[in-house]
């Protein structure tokens, strides 16, 4: 299983790992990039201090490609780039924001440039202003969402840019990667597949809960604020989405979340912390060795995908033998 991202990008198999906050530390990330993915290291809402340390960790731990996810809402995004850029990252995605601006820098580094988009519109900007990929992320994620199903949004992002697609939301195995090549992407991230993995630090209670959850499990809270975000629910989101029916101020609602996504990280406060989770979570049943889980998703996509190739030349043998 190799596609034209793995050779842009210097991996073995198409498979990313998402840059989450607190979450994809440098070990998660130097695990996933030894079994042959990209590892990517959440940058957060860290200062180019911290994630300097935290790179340099990762290089310690893997001589193969990684990336660094740079979150735009942070208040330290200049001080990071800063960092990323000084430190040539092999590979820099994005979230929550145009990382236009930047490119020009990152790529004089060396550093390919992979924006997460949720709609079509900014995946045809950050084109044209020289995106080496995209990372399609539909509404199956977890945390910070669009408003698009990953369904729905990747063909569309697929038909309107040039460059390879990344498809994101609701991925969990090879079924989920063969349905990301058939709608035209050339790989998949995953988030909530690699939190339950063994080599994911966060605190075993959040790998509980996870483990836990069901299909309607996750809910989406903040719509009003204008950065709608996918937890489990708890109490939290239940008091998070009362206050916010009644019409709490933004600066109401950005209190009650503050601090409450390292909570449950570290703390496995799973009831008063934000447990961000994709939908996809209810279909998880193990925590697995990183390494297993790449290696059998890329085994079931090509098995699923022969499977699909075998039942179609059978169909068109019969159509040939009803037609002569
Ligand atoms: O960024 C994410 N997912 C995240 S960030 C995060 S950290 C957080 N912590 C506490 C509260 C809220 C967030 C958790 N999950 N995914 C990438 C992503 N980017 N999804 C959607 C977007 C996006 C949305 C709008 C990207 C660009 C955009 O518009 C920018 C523009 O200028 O049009």
């Amino acid at each position: 299983m190799r596609t034209a991202l793995c050779d842009l990008l210097g991996i073995d198999y198409p498979v990313l790992q998402g840059g989450m906050a607190w979450v994809a530390t440098a070990e998660l990330a130097a695990a996933v990039s030894n079994a042959g993915g990209l590892g990517i290291i959440g940058a957060g809402n860290m200062t180019g201090e911290l994630i300097t340390a935290e790179i340099r960790k990762c290089r310690a731990l893997t001589d193969r490609p990684f990336g660094v996810n740079v979150y735009y809402l942070s208040p330290f995004v200049e001080e990071v780039m800063a960092a990323v850029i000084a430190e040539r990252v092999p590979v820099v995605t994005t979230g929550a924001g145009n990382p236009g601006k930047h490119i020009e820098r990152l790529h004089a580094g060396g550093t390919k440039v992979i924006p997460v988009v949720a709609s079509v519109a900014l995946a045809k900007r950050l084109e044209r202003v020289g995106a080496d990929a995209l990372i399609a992320e539909g509404m199956e994620c977890g945390g910070h969402i669009g408003e698009i199903t990953t369904m729905a949004l990747v063909p569309q992002v697929v038909a309107a840019v040039d460059i390879p697609v990344i498809a994101a939301g609701g991925i969990a195995d090879g079924r989920g990667l063969a349905a990301a090549l058939a709608l035209g992407a050339q790989g998949v991230q995953m988030g909530t597949r690699f939190v339950l993995s063994e080599e994911c630090t966060v605190h075993p209670r959040y790998k509980e809960a996870l483990l836990k959850a069901r299909d309607r499990s996750t809910v989406v809270t903040g719509a009003s604020t204008g950065h709608p975000v996918r937890v489990l629910e708890n109490k939290l989101a239940r008091e998070f989405l009362e206050r916010e029916r009644a019409g709490a101020s933004r600066e109401e609602l950005e209190k009650l979340g503050t601090g409450k996504l390292r909570a449950a990280v570290r703390d496995g406060d799973v009831e008063y912390g934000s447990v961000m989770s994709g939908q996809i979570a209810g279909y998880i049943a193990k925590v697995l060795p990183v390494r297993d889980i790449i290696a059998t998703m890329v085994q079931e996509a090509d098995a699923v995908l022969a499977e699909l190739a075998r039942r179609a030349a059978s169909n068109a043998r019969d159509v040939h033998i009803l037609e002569v």
